[in-house]
């Protein structure tokens, strides 16, 4: 490569050697030309009289200082060096882009008809030459100018304060945001929409407008995304006593996105996935995915914006703590027990596998290439795990005062994670010390526990030990403050008090040590243990609990979620017995009353029916694969195909009585009513491996009126291979090919098929009119699918597989670096496979390692991965 591209340290953080107090902006939009100047008050902090600036792909038109011409500058790689300059001064730059041709979606870009913006983490410097990072804070003010007609609505930060027409059809609106703000907030819109209004009345009394605008004749589609705004503010208000601070919240919805959402400043740019929904067009999945998303952009307005980051190495400090709040969120609107589950299974079956991978970090990252390589399953999922200790180690009220704190300390300014820590910690007097270590320590400790009954002392005690395996760049890891909530039962499920030594004991137990024992007294039987109740801490659990216990504490156990891990630890239990005999030649076997227990569950009166769907769902194929050093994918897609076909035998009555049972007439988005379906589609997956199975589901998907069960039973067809397959998709497809975001569905049912010609399949899908590798949603949903969810086609020892994302890796690191660096993921897992797939995948690193204009995205994976 030409230029190698640099890394960045934490280490190395330097403050600002300027400072800029505002900045005004006029964009004069057009698809090829747009002029963009901007005016900033500029100040000098620290002796240097030289100012850089970044930039990427700019033509720079004019420099100015304090009104004069300026040429004693230099244009850099990636910025300009501005040498010779005043302690205070007005800059003036003016620059041209060219948003038709920005692929990337990086900076300004047209989605479809419209212009809009992307600017975190460092997509600003891609509009204008500026100081672009999160520590120097600025107010904007944004006049937009373009033609009326085709952009009837432009859009900024903050409050509208001017508006006009001008000669030759166009039209201006000036913004200004009285917020100061680091760049990567900044955002525009200009485009032509249809728009949902409301108002909300804050607990101070004060109107805010609410304005969601989507494409043109979606306006049915935009209620939900409102009423979980409001929610989400409601809540907010209520739960962390936060109020908005601005007169107007706007929601644009854009088709063509890299990622969710974005949180800038009053002005939020989504990706249309998580606002557009109906019954018609949207499962209930999407529903509640719109809630979190939206609930997530909504609270980075206080975590994120108000209180912004120093540096990107401190992104898990808006991003861990926004994820925390967005669970918390969705779990007191909805069921708790249902979203912790989910929310385990990523940490579980995906961030654990990232810490495994070459590209393991710690939450607070110490060396980047691209920032945009680390908004993580780590920053975020495994951050929020961390911000979770802090409140399950303070308790609500203590963890409450630490983010007032935070807050008085730190408003409107850019901070650190230590000053988050430090604000807790001074609140609440509970000692963080060692727990600061989460934030430095990459790779998934693991928590080896035993125990002892000592009838005649009655006495009960717990070993237990913890050891983080080394990850790469961090050979040593030390003892971590680990919270571990735990409960001990007796025969008849009654939780035993804990006493040590006579005296309360809290269930949430310190390990701080490499090694710790804890002895609890006045037990008069051996009790069974809860352990790691609500996943406490992200960690793996050993523990060896024998069926009986397991099964005990299925339905015994006081707390849903640890009802659930006991079940999943169970199916644990016998998947990795079966895989091992599956992978020596042996057959599948599963003891009877391991299945009577699944039998009760689905039984059960008192369970909601939620969380039944959520007991007899199986760990996916990532989770397991996540179980072992080396993955045998053969033995391991059977064993979990076999699984599922020998519960679905052993419990077809059951399961037929339950999809009968729960049929409902109405569509209803309400939690209630979404339990239901849940479990009556999760039954139809299973009744989809018996012999009424092709009726069931070709039935089902003919007289559904609605599109979670719709997709429920196109799930099934595809996952069972059944016979009605393609005569659904092919129904589908001519009922929504006009819609792309309906299509992703099929896109990603296309990616994940399971028989043996399904690359020849996707890449016909390829062709549909729908899809387009230039637009990320697409893309995700068939290539995506395909190379996380069809294990055995994307692995196929012909190696078609490997060559075919090798391919497009090829072309997205051309078109859209960003996209093509998430797709990558599953292949720097090499390492986990057999000889012969190792070498093949291998070789598709090198290939794209030898390009000579391969985007710092995939350099920094691809080294990452080939290094190790
Ligand atoms: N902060 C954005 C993510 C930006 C990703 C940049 N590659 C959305 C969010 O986490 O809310
Ligand atoms: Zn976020």
């Amino acid at each position: 490569m030409a230029n190698m591209p640099q890394a960045k340290y934490r280490k190395d953080y330097q403050s600002p050697s300027h400072t800029i107090s505002n900045i005004n902006l006029t964009f004069d939009l057009y698809d090829r030309m747009t002029t963009v100047s901007a005016i900033s008050t500029v100040k000098q902090l620290k002796t240097e009289t030289s100012l850089y600036l970044d930039g990427e792909g700019l033509q720079l038109k004019e420099i100015q200082i304090s009104g004069e011409n300026w040429s004693n500058y230099e244009e850099l790689d990636a910025g300009l060096l501005i040498h010779q300059l005043p302690e205070e001064f007005e800059l003036r730059i003016i620059t041209e882009i060219s948003p038709i041709d920005n692929t990337a979606l990086e900076g300004l870009y047209k989605s479809g008809g419209a212009f809009c913006t992307q600017c975190e983490a460092e997509g600003f410097r891609r509009i204008t030459y500026y100081m672009d990072r999160p520590d120097v804070l600025a107010t904007f003010t944004t006049k937009v100018v373009a033609d009326q007609v085709e952009y009837p609505y432009l859009l900024s930060n903050g409050n509208k304060i001017g508006e006009g027409s001008l000669a030759n059809g166009r039209h201006w609106v000036q913004w200004q945001d009285p917020h100061p703000k680091p760049a990567y907030l900044f955002a525009l819109v200009a485009g032509n929409f249809d728009v949902l209004r409301d108002v909300f009345t804050t607990k101070s009394g004060r109107n805010v407008d609410l304005e969601i605008f989507v494409d043109r004749g979606n306006l049915d589609r935009a209620p939900h995304a409102m009423t979980s705004l409001i929610n989400s503010m409601k809540w907010d208000e209520e739960r962390f006593g936060l109020e908005y601070d601005l007169d107007i919240y706007m929601v644009v919805a854009v088709d063509f996105f890299n990622m969710g959402a974005m949180e800038n400043k009053g002005l939020n740019v989504f990706n249309s996935k998580y606002v557009l929904a109906n019954e018609k067009t949207a499962t209930d999945t999407d529903y509640l995915g719109i809630e979190a998303v939206i609930g997530h952009e909504y609270f980075h307005n206080w975590t994120g914006n108000r209180v912004t980051c120093r540096d990107w190495f401190q992104l898990s400090l808006k991003e861990g703590l926004t994820v925390f709040r967005d669970q918390e969120f969705s779990s007191d609107l909805g069921s708790r027990a249902v979203n912790r589950i989910n929310n385990v299974r990523v940490v579980r079956g995906a961030q654990f596998a990232e810490d495994a991978s070459p590209m393991s970090h710690p939450i607070r990252p110490e060396k980047v290439i691209e920032m945009n390589n680390f908004y993580t399953l780590t920053v975020y999922e495994k951050g929020s795990e961390v911000i979770r200790m802090i409140h399950t180690l303070l308790g609500e009220s203590k963890f409450q005062m630490g983010m007032k704190l935070y807050f008085q300390r730190h408003d409107g300014t850019a901070a650190t994670c230590e000053d988050f820590v430090a604000a807790m910690e001074d609140a609440s007097g509970v000692d963080l010390e060692q727990f600061r270590l989460w934030y430095s320590q990459s790779g998934t400790p693991k928590l080896t526990v035993s125990s002892v009954f000592d009838a005649e002392h009655k006495t009960f005690s717990l070993s237990v030990s913890q050891q983080t395996p080394a990850t790469p760049g961090q050979e040593e890891k030390q003892a971590l403050h680990i919270p571990l909530d735990i409960e001990l039962y007796d025969k008849h499920g009654a939780a035993i008090p804990l006493t040590s030594n006579g005296e309360p004991v809290h269930h949430v137990l310190d390990i701080k040590k490499p090694n710790q024992s804890f002895v609890f007294d006045g037990i008069d039987e051996a009790p069974i243990p809860s352990l790691l109740r609500e996943f406490s801490a992200p960690v793996k659990l050993e523990y060896d609990y024998d069926d009986k216990a397991l099964v005990f504490l299925m339905s015994h156990a006081k707390n849903d979620f640890a009802r659930w891990d006991a079940g999943q630890m169970l199916l644990a239990k016998y998947l990795k017995e079966n895989i091992a005999r599956i992978a020596d030649g042996g057959n599948f076997d599963m003891p009877l009353d391991v299945i009577d227990a699944f039998r009760g569950v689905l039984l059960s009166q008192s369970l909601e029916p939620a969380f039944i769907a959520e007991m007899i769902s199986l760990p996916s194929f990532n989770e397991v694969t996540g179980w072992y050093d080396t993955v045998n994918i053969e033995a391991i897609n059977f064993a979990l195909k076999a699984l599922k076909m020998n519960l679905a035998k052993e419990l077809e009555d059951e399961l037929t009585a339950i999809y009968h049972s729960l049929y409902q007439d109405k569509y209803l988005v309400e939690h209630e009513a979404i339990g239901m379906r849940a479990l009556r589609n999760i039954a139809l997956s299973y009744l989809a491996f018996t012999e009424t199975g092709n009726q069931l589901v070709e039935q089902q998907y003919r007289s559904s009126n609605n599109m979670t069960d719709t997709i429920a039973a196109m799930t099934a067809a595809n996952s069972a291979e059944l016979e009605c397959r393609d005569a659904l998709m092919a129904d589908y497809s001519e009922k929504w090919s006009h819609d792309g975001l309906v299509m992703d569905k099929w896109f990603a049912l296309q990616g994940s098929n399971p028989c043996n010609d399904a690359l020849a399949k996707l890449k016909l899908s390829m062709e549909h009119d729908a899809f387009s590798l230039k637009n990320p949603n697409r893309t995700r949903s068939l290539i995506g699918s395909f190379l996380n969810l069809n294990p055995v086609n994307f692995h196929s020892l012909s190696g078609e597989g490997y060559q075919f994302a090798g391919e497009i890796l090829r072309e997205m690191n051309e078109s859209n670096p960003q996209v093509a660096s998430r797709l990558i993921d599953p292949l720097l897992k090499f390492k986990k496979y057999d000889e012969i797939r190792q070498s093949m995948i291998k070789e598709e690193l090198l290939q794209l390692q030898a390009l000579d204009n391969l985007a710092k995205d995939l350099f920094e994976k691809v080294n990452k991965a080939l290094e190790m």
